[in-house]
C-alpha cells in the first residue's frame, strides 16, 4: 500500500522575481507533484510551466547521485564515482596547499541557481573568507540596474507588485513578463481589463509586447536617450508635479538643463522610432496619475545600463505619480527585506578585516581571470576555482575564452551541481548537490514583499548533499575548527533577517517556519511622502555621490560600446545587434536538460527582420551561422518582424553540449562592463549573420 499523500511546504528557488510559494506531494519519499500555494498572494495558486516540472527534474534520470572525478580531458565529461571522504579529502588537500601560500589564487564562482539565502552566501562564503580567498564580485545580472536604483532612490526599492492591477496606464520596459515573470503579467492583464492600457518599450515584439496595446521597439541600448526625451517633453507641456519635485527630489533644474539636450527629434535619431511616438508617450505617461513602469533588466544589458535605469527612475517622481499606490516604478523589490548578510557570510573571517581585504574579481570577466598568468596589479595566477549555483561555461560572456580558461591543466576545479553542466564537464571534482526539494532555505523576492521559508519536503535524492553540508564537510577535512563554519541550516535561517527592523517586527524565524512567509510591513505607497534612502532622503536626480566618484552626476545617454555611434568601423563589420533574453522555457541555462522543456523550445534559433534576411540570402528554416570577432554559433533562422531591423534576437540561454554546434550565444558576447555596477554587456553586441551552408 502506498503511503498517504502529504502536501510540504516550498519556495521556487529560481532566479526570477515571482519568488514563488510551492506546495510538494510527496508520495513513497518522492515528489510527485509541484503546485502553486492557492493562499500566497503574489503566487496565487499558480506555477509557471517550467516549475510545474520541477518533479521532474528533481528525480531527473541525469541527477547527479555521488561525487565524481575526471578521468578524461577536461570538458570532455569522462568522470569516475568515488566516496565522499575521498573526494573531501582531494578537495581539502588541494585547497590547503594553495591556501597556505597564496589564498587569493582561490576563487568562488556562484550566481543564483538557488535564490536560497542558505544555499547561497552562508558556509561558502564563511569557509572562503577564513581561506583569505579572492572575493567575486557578483554582477552578471542586476549591478546596473541596482547602482541606477541606489544612486537614484537609495536602494533597490519599488512598488508592490500587487497594486499594479489598479494602474491605469502600464510600460513594460525591457522586459518580458509572459516568460520571466507570470505574476505580474497576471496583475497586468487584470489592470488592462479594467482599462488600463499597456505600452511595451522592447527592441524585440516578444510574447508580451504582441499583447499590450502598443509595443515601441527601439534600438537596443537606447533607453536613456527615450527617458531623457521623455523628460524634455514631460517638462515643455508642463506635466511636472511641482509640490513633488520640490519636496522630495533633488537636482531639478540640472536634470532640466540634461533633457533640453534630448529634444524628440535628436531621440528618434538615436533610438530608430518616430518622433511623435516619444511626443505621444510622455504625453500619455504624464497625464496619467497612476501610470506604473515595470522595468526589468533586460534594458541594462548594455554599455548605459545605470545611467539608463537612472534616467527612467526619475520620470515617476517627476510626475508625482508615488502619491498613489498604483503608480511608480519597479524594478526590483529586494531592498526591503532586511536581510543580515553580515551574520550569514560572517565578512569579520577575513584575514585583514575590515581594512585590507582580498582582490574582488568581478565574475563578468572571469575569462580573463583565469587566462590572466598573474602580475602585481592582478595578484596570483587563479589556481582553484569553486563554482556552486552557477553554470558559467554556458552563461558568462566572452564564452571562448570561459571555455579556454576552464580547460586549463593547472587549474583545480570543484563544481557543486545537480547535473552534468558544460561547466562540470571541466571539473576536476563534482559534489552532487540536493535541489530545493532536499534542503532547508529561505528567501526574499526581489518582486514581491514578502519573505518566505522552504522546508525540506523529501530525503536527498542518491547521495547528494546541500551546499552547506559539503562547504561544512570541505571544511572539516581541512581541519579548521571555528565554530562559524559548522552552524546548521536552521542556526544560520534564524539569523538570515535583523528580525527587529520595522518592516518585520515582532516576527522570528519559528514564526516564519510555520507560516511559509510573511508580508514585510511597507506602506502601500511607499514613496508618497517621499522617504527616499539617499543620503539626502530625497530622490536623486542629481547625485552628489557620483560626482564624488567621479562620474557624470546626472542621467545621461552613453551609446552603447558595439554600435553604430560607439564604434563605427566596428559596426560597418558587424551591422547587426544581437540579444539573447531569457526563453520562456528555461530559466536561465537551468531547465535546458527537461526533455519536455527543451522540446517545446525546440533548437536554437535566430529572429532576423526580413529586411535583414534578404540580402544575406536567409530563408525561413535555414541553418545560419552568427559570429564577430569573439566567436560564432549557429541556428536556425526565423524571418520575421518580431526583431526590429538591424536587431538579431537568439532566445536563450541553451547548454552548448545540447546545441547543434555545440556552442552558444555567449560565444559572441563581451566580457566589456556597464557604466556603474559593473555588470555584463551580453545585449551590447555586434554580430553579423550568414548562411552556414
Ligand atoms: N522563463 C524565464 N524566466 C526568467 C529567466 C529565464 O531565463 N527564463 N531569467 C530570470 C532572470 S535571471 C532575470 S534577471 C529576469 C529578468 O530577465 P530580463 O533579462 O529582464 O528578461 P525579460 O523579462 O525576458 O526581458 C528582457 C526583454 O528586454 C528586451 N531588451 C533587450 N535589450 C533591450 C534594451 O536595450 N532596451 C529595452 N527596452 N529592452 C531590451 C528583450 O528583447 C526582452 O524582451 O528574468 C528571470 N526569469
Ligand atoms: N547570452 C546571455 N547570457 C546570459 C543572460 C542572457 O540574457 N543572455 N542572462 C544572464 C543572467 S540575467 C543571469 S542571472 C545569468 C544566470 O546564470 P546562472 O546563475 O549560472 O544560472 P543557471 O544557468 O540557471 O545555472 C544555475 C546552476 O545552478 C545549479 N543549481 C541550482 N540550485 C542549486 C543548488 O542548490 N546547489 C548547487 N550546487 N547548484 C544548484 C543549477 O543546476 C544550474 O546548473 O546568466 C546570464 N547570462
Ligand atoms: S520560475 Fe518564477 S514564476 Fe516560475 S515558479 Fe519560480 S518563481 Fe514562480
Ligand atoms: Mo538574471
Amino acid at each position: 500500500m502506498n503511503a498517504p499523500a502529504e502536501f510540504a511546504r516550498a519556495v521556487c528557488p529560481h532566479d526570477c522575481p515571482d519568488t514563488c510559494a510551492m506546495r510538494v506531494t510527496v508520495k513513497d519519499g518522492k515528489a510527485v507533484k509541484i503546485s502553486g500555494d492557492p493562499d500566497h498572494p503574489p503566487t496565487q495558486g499558480v506555477l509557471c510551466t517550467k516549475v510545474t516540472r520541477y518533479a521532474e527534474r528533481t528525480h531527473h534520470k541525469d541527477r547527479l547521485l555521488t561525487p565524481l572525478r575526471r578521468v578524461g580531458r577536461k570538458g570532455e565529461g569522462k568522470f569516475e564515482p568515488i566516496g565522499w571522504d575521498e573526494a573531501l579529502n582531494i578537495a581539502a588537500t588541494r585547497l590547503k596547499e594553495i591556501a597556505q601560500r597564496a589564498p587569493e589564487a582561490i576563487l568562488p564562482y556562484s550566481y543564483a541557481g538557488t535564490m536560497g539565502l542558505i544555499q547561497g552566501e552562508s558556509i561558502a562564503a564563511r569557509l572562503c573568507n577564513t581561506l583569505g580567498a579572492s572575493r567575486l564580485d557578483r554582477t552578471i545580472c542586476a549591478a546596473a540596474g541596482a547602482a541606477g536604483l541606489r544612486y537614484t532612490y537609495g536602494a533597490s526599492l519599488g512598488m508592490h507588485v500587487e497594486f499594479f492591477d489598479e494602474s491605469e496606464l502600464i510600460l513594460i520596459w525591457g522586459s518580458n513578463p509572459i516568460a520571466s515573470s507570470l505574476h505580474f503579467w497576471t496583475r497586468a492583464q487584470e489592470a488592462k481589463r479594467r482599462g488600463a492600457k499597456l505600452i511595451s518599450i522592447d527592441p524585440y515584439k516578444s510574447l508580451t509586447a504582441e499583447k499590450c496595446h502598443q509595443h515601441i521597439a527601439l534600438r537596443p541600448g537606447t533607453d536613456a536617450a527615450l527617458a531623457l526625451g521623455m523628460i524634455h517633453v514631460l517638462i515643455a507641456e508642463n506635466f511636472i508635479d511641482r509640490a513633488y519635485v520640490d519636496s522630495h527630489t533633488l537636482g531639478f533644474d540640472e536634470l532640466a538643463e540634461r533633457a533640453a539636450l534630448y529634444p524628440p527629434l535628436r531621440v528618434a535619431e538615436i533610438c530608430g522610432i518616430p518622433a511623435q511616438t516619444i511626443v505621444d508617450l510622455a504625453r500619455a505617461y504624464g497625464s496619467t496619475k497612476k501610470s506604473a513602469i515595470r522595468l526589468n533588466y533586460g534594458m541594462q544589458r548594455t554599455r548605459g545600463g545605470g545611467n539608463a535605469t537612472r534616467a527612467i527612475a526619475c520620470l515617476p517622481s517627476l510626475t508625482g505619480a508615488w502619491r498613489e499606490r498604483s503608480g511608480g516604478l519597479l524594478l526590483s523589490s529586494s531592498g526591503w527585506a532586511p536581510i543580515d548578510n553580515a551574520a550569514l557570510e560572517r565578512p569579520d573571517l577575513l584575514p585583514g578585516w575590515p581594512r585590507k581585504l582580498p582582490r574582488i574579481i568581478n565574475m563578468n570577466a572571469i575569462g580573463d581571470a583565469l587566462l590572466h598568468p598573474g602580475d602585481e596589479t592582478f595578484g596570483p595566477k587563479v589556481e582553484a576555482l569553486i563554482v556552486y549555483n552557477s553554470n558559467p561555461v554556458a552563461v558568462a560572456p566572452d564564452s571562448e575564452k570561459v571555455a579556454e580558461g576552464f580547460a586549463r591543466e593547472d587549474l583545480f576545479t570543484i563544481v557543486l551541481e545537480h547535473f552534468q553542466t558544460d561547466t562540470a564537464d571541466y571539473a576536476d571534482l563534482i559534489f552532487p548537490a540536493t535541489t530545493q526539494l532536499e534542503h532547508l532555505d529561505v528567501h526574499k523576492s526581489y518582486g514581491h514583499t514578502h519573505v518566505m521559508a522552504n522546508m525540506p519536503a523529501i530525503q536527498p535524492v542518491g547521495g547528494a548533499r546541500s551546499n552547506t553540508d559539503i562547504f561544512r564537510g570541505i571544511a572539516g577535512a581541512m581541519g579548521i575548527d571555528d565554530p562559524a563554519l559548522y552552524e546548521t541550516d536552521e542556526q544560520l535561517a534564524s539569523k538570515a533577517f535583523r528580525w527587529n527592523d520595522p518592516a518585520l517586527a515582532g516576527q522570528n524565524w519559528d514564526a516564519l517556519k510555520s507560516s511559509g512567509w510573511i508580508k514585510l510591513d511597507i506602506a502601500d505607497a511607499p514613496f508618497a511622502e517621499g522617504g527616499f534612502r539617499t543620503p539626502s532622503g530625497k530622490c536623486e536626480f542629481y547625485s552628489e555621490r557620483l560626482k564624488l566618484e567621479g562620474q557624470d552626476p546626472l542621467p545621461d545617454y552613453l551609446p552603447p560600446y558595439e554600435s553604430a555611434d560607439g564604434a563605427p568601423e566596428l559596426a560597418a563589420r558587424y551591422p547587426l545587434a544581437m540579444i539573447s533574453p531569457p526563453a520562456r522555457n528555461f530559466l536561465n541555462s537551468s531547465f535546458v536538460n527537461v526533455e519536455s522543456l527543451r522540446s517545446t523550445e525546440g533548437q536554437p534559433h535566430l529572429d532576423i527582420h526580413p529586411n535583414d534576411a534578404q540580402p544575406r540570402g536567409i530563408e525561413e528554416g535555414m541553418l545560419v551561422r552568427i559570429f564577430n570577432d569573439r566567436g560564432s554559433m549557429q541556428a536556425r533562422a526565423r524571418v520575421t518582424e518580431r526583431a526590429r531591423e538591424g536587431c538579431v534576437v537568439g532566445l536563450s540561454i541553451w547548454w552548448k553540449k545540447l546545441s547543434p554546434d555545440g556552442r552558444n550565444a555567449n560565444q559572441v558576447t563581451s566580457q566589456a562592463l556597464t557604466d556603474l555596477g559593473g555588470s555584463a554587456t551580453f545585449y551590447d553586441c555586434l554580430v553579423e549573420v550568414e548562411s552556414a551552408h
